[in-house]
């Protein structure tokens, strides 16, 4: 090139258009240092970096324009920049600025723009003119509201109100929840409305109410990094909250100690882990207790003012003394006493739980065993001390505060007269126009639906064939509904497959509100994006909803954007636990989030019972219900991986993240792979009661133990919810993900 530009004359450069003009010149420094590292436009790093078939596209680096935001995958709540060019998403960087995460993103934030403009978006309504059989054919928005408001209303006025059952989500913005209520309450009048939360936080709500008397996660991330003792029970971290990892060792001499069946990446993190038998942390958590009132490491005095209880569960934990746990949960007697010690003697002990724990049949129990422990140590309501359940989705709190899921909006009780002439007052509407107990839960949908008691189905940002459980179950559900409407930002899903309508969604980055994370932080979420096609903000969808069944101006008066919304939830949050009112959207913006509640709940040992004291429970351990047999031999444990989300819409459609885990796995122990003679990656078929999985990669590994199996849920491809149990836990009604009976042959082709 300078050989080029020293040949060449005055009037040439003249002549040259400002491209030649470029070539002409002499390199710059910053030229000649692009070209040495391989990224000017002819090296092969350069077109490997800008080949769309690899998704990754360096130069779009470059923004013009970065908009603060919080990320829209998991719970921790990170804060964000997004970086667009001319209007494109280009760029996401963690807010270096944000408390939660100071900076840092995990491999989904950082590449979480790239969702917003992936080819399989939802783009316009689609509708089935003529029954399942057909295809699904494009329809204007005012033709697919048309036939939505007129399909479910002439099936209520058939089979009655709670002929339809809405399914949400922990997805959208809180103040989309806020809406969606009041237009399924005051709107269709169905109490029938529930969400994957149900799949979910289910069974940490359910044990907050028992133990406390009301839902809220009591503690903060801030009592993760301060505690002298972790303990994290069924939940890891590493893959699925990983931002959050973070938050531990910052303390000197700071213990990790992991319970999980598997050695999970949060197991390789801990100074202990605990490798439990499937579903003994019940024994477990009562043998730490037998043995910290044994050796008096309990704090009576806080028991006594603060707690009931303590005379019957003394006598109840006699029985699970060190030599009883060690059997039932495979861990020896050494070691149980060692973690109880270690937990006893802590100044602080912060216990945090996930999946590992909800997902059961006695997930509500085994949350308020949990926190039993907690209040026999006084660990609750102070620094570093809290039984905190770590939240799934970004907006799952929100939509639990909310919504109608579980409670009335702002955690009101269905069955008080009190709140429900409050709320009643609120809305101006009559009291008699709020439903006196909540309607069905999550599963008991479906089950109403294969009764042919619940007709039509509203599904909404969730994709129930691929995360249900006991597919079987569903599709009968599915089968015998007289109308579905599938509401979804990406197009086709696999639950589309049953849909009747589909209605095209904006999605996180085209959308303006808020999220709440696990630690009750609720912070700005904001648009840097128009949505695709005439795909709509759910907002938007609901609101035009409303104007077709008349009720527009009587339940959302004057409302035109989410910002409506936000003022009257403030409004209707006020002077309840979850209390909105004291902030503004630009005050949550500012600060990069603010915690209703403040740091932490329960600071002054007054919980919301009716004598203002907790209560600990007697909570028997009991086996989970499909033990393995001669014919179905493993316990299969299905969870996540951290390249991937849930159902795979959003992470199947980023190469780079989809590349890293492009199919499903199995896990199995060598000491089983030797039994069966298979080998690593061989081809093996999953089969349970209900149904097979053929077709699923082996992966030989050390981190399950021997009899028990794991499989991601993510794939539809492999779905593990084919075999999976329908069994649900009576009180939460969570589904039991984590236990079933299976048997593992090598796939056959004949
Ligand atoms: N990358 C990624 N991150 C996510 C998600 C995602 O899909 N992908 N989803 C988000 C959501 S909605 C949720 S709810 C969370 C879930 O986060 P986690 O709960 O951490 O996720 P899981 O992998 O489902 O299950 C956690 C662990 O429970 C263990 N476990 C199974 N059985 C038992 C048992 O009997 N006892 C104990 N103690 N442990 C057991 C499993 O071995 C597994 O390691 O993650 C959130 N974050
Ligand atoms: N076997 C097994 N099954 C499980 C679990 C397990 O551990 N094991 N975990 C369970 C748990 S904890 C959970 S939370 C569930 C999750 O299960 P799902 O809720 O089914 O999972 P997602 O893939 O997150 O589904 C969200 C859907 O909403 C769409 N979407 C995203 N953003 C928006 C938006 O803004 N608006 C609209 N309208 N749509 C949007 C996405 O495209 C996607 O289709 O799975 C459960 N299923
Ligand atoms: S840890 Fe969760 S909130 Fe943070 S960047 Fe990763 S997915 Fe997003
Ligand atoms: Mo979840």
């Amino acid at each position: 090139m300078s050989f080029i530009a020293k040949k060449n004359t005055a009037t040439q450069r003249a002549n040259a258009t400002s491209e030649e003009r470029i070539a002409l010149a002499k390199p710059t420094l910053l030229q000649r240092i692009t070209r040495w590292l391989g990224l000017d436009n002819k090296s092969s790093l350069y077109r490997y970096a800008h080949d769309p078939r690899f998704g990754y596209i360096s130069e779009s680096r470059v923004a013009d324009k970065w908009t603060k935001t919080t990320c829209g995958y998991c719970s921790v709540g990170c804060g964000m920049l997004v970086g667009t060019k001319d209007g494109k998403p280009v760029a996401a960087r963690g807010n270096p600025d944000h408390p939660v995460n100071l900076g840092k993103l995990c491999p989904k934030g950082l590449s979480e723009h790239l969702i917003v403009e992936a080819p399989g978006r939802a783009k316009q309504p689609m509708l089935r003119r003529n029954g399942r059989t057909s295809p699904l054919e494009p329809v204007s928005w005012d033709e697919a509201l048309d036939v939505m408001v007129s399909r479910i209303g002439s099936i209520q006025q058939e089979h009655g109100r709670e002929s339809l059952g809405v399914i949400s989500t922990g997805q959208l913005l809180t103040e989309e929840f806020y809406t969606l209520g009041k237009l399924v309450q005051l709107g269709f009048r169905t109490s029938n409305y529930d969400g994957n939360t149900t799949l979910c936080m289910a069974s940490a709500v359910s044990g907050y109410k028992l133990s406390f008397g009301s839902d809220g996660p009591p503690g903060a991330y801030a009592d993760m990094e301060s505690a002298d003792v972790v303990l994290l029970i069924g939940a890891n971290i590493a893959d699925n909250h990983p931002i959050l990892c973070n938050r531990l060792r910052k303390r000197p001499g700071q213990l990790l100690i992991v319970v999980d069946p598997r050695v999970t990446k949060t197991a390789m993190m801990a100074d202990m882990h605990l490798p439990v038998k499937p579903r003994s942390d019940i024994a477990l958590i009562n043998g730490i207790a037998h043995i910290l009132l044994r050796d008096g490491l309990i704090d009576r005095s806080y028991l006594a003012h603060h707690a009931d209880g303590l005379d019957d569960f003394i006598s109840f934990v006699a029985d699970y003394t060190p030599e009883a746990v060690s059997k039932t949960t495979g861990l020896s007697v050494a070691v149980l006493e060692s973690v109880a010690s270690l937990y006893g003697h802590a100044k602080s002990a912060f216990i945090g739980w996930t999946m590992g724990v909800n997902h059961s049949t006695q997930g509500a129990m085994t949350v308020a065993a949990i926190n039993n422990l907690s209040l026999l140590t006084g660990n609750i309501g102070r620094p570093g001390g809290a039984p905190f359940s770590i939240t799934g989705q970004c907006n799952a709190m929100g939509s639990r505060e909310a919504s109608f899921t579980s409670s009335l909006p702002g955690y009101r009780k269905f069955e008080s007269e009190e709140d429900r002439n409050q709320l009643a007052a609120l809305w101006n509407v009559a009291p008699n126009d709020l439903p006196t107990r909540r309607g069905f839960a999550y599963p008991d949908i479906v089950e109403a639906s294969v009764r042919g008691e619940v007709k039509a189905l509203w599904i909404i940002a969730t994709n129930p064939v691929v995360s249900f459980p006991n597919h079987n179950l569903l599709k009968q559900a599915f089968d015998s509904a007289e109308f579905i409407v599938v509401q979804d930002g990406f197009y086709p899903t696999p639950t589309m497959e049953y849909a009747d309508l589909v209605l095209p969604a904006a999605i996180w980055g085209e959308k303006e509100g808020t999220y709440t994370n696990s630690e009750r932080r609720v912070s700005k979420v904001n648009a840097f994006a128009v949505p695709p096609g005439e795909a709509r903000a759910d907002f938007d969808i609901f609101v035009a909803i409303a104007e077709r069944l008349g009720v527009r101006d009587r339940i959302y008066p004057g409302w035109t954007s989410t910002h409506d919304a936000w003022l009257e939830w403030q409004r209707v949050s006020a002077g309840r636990m979850c209390d909105y009112s004291g902030f503004t959207w630009q005050q949550v913006e500012d600060a990069g989030g603010i915690q209703w509640g403040g740091e932490r709940l329960y600071r002054d040992g007054i919980f919301p019972r009716a004598n203002g004291r907790a209560l600990l429970h007697c909570v028997p351990c009991i086996p989970f219900a499909e033990q393995p047999d001669a014919e179905f031999n493993f316990i299969l444990n299905t969870g996540r991986t951290v390249e991937h989300w849930h159902t795979r819409t959003k992470t199947g459609q980023v190469k780079l993240l989809d590349a890293m885990v492009p199919n499903a796995w199995l896990e199995m122990n060598p000491i089983d792979a030797e039994r069966l003679s298979l080998r690593q990656h061989d081809r093996i078929t999953v089969t349970s009661r209900r149904a097979s999985v053929p077709d699923v990669e082996l992966r030989i590994t050390g981190i399950v133990a021997p009899g028990q199996v794991f499989m991601p849920f993510h794939f539809a491809e492999h779905n593990s919810n084919l075999v999976t149990l329908g069994d649900f836990d009576p009180i939460s009604r969570e589904p039991n993900y984590k236990q079933c009976a299976v048997r593992i042959e090598r796939t056959s082709w004949n």
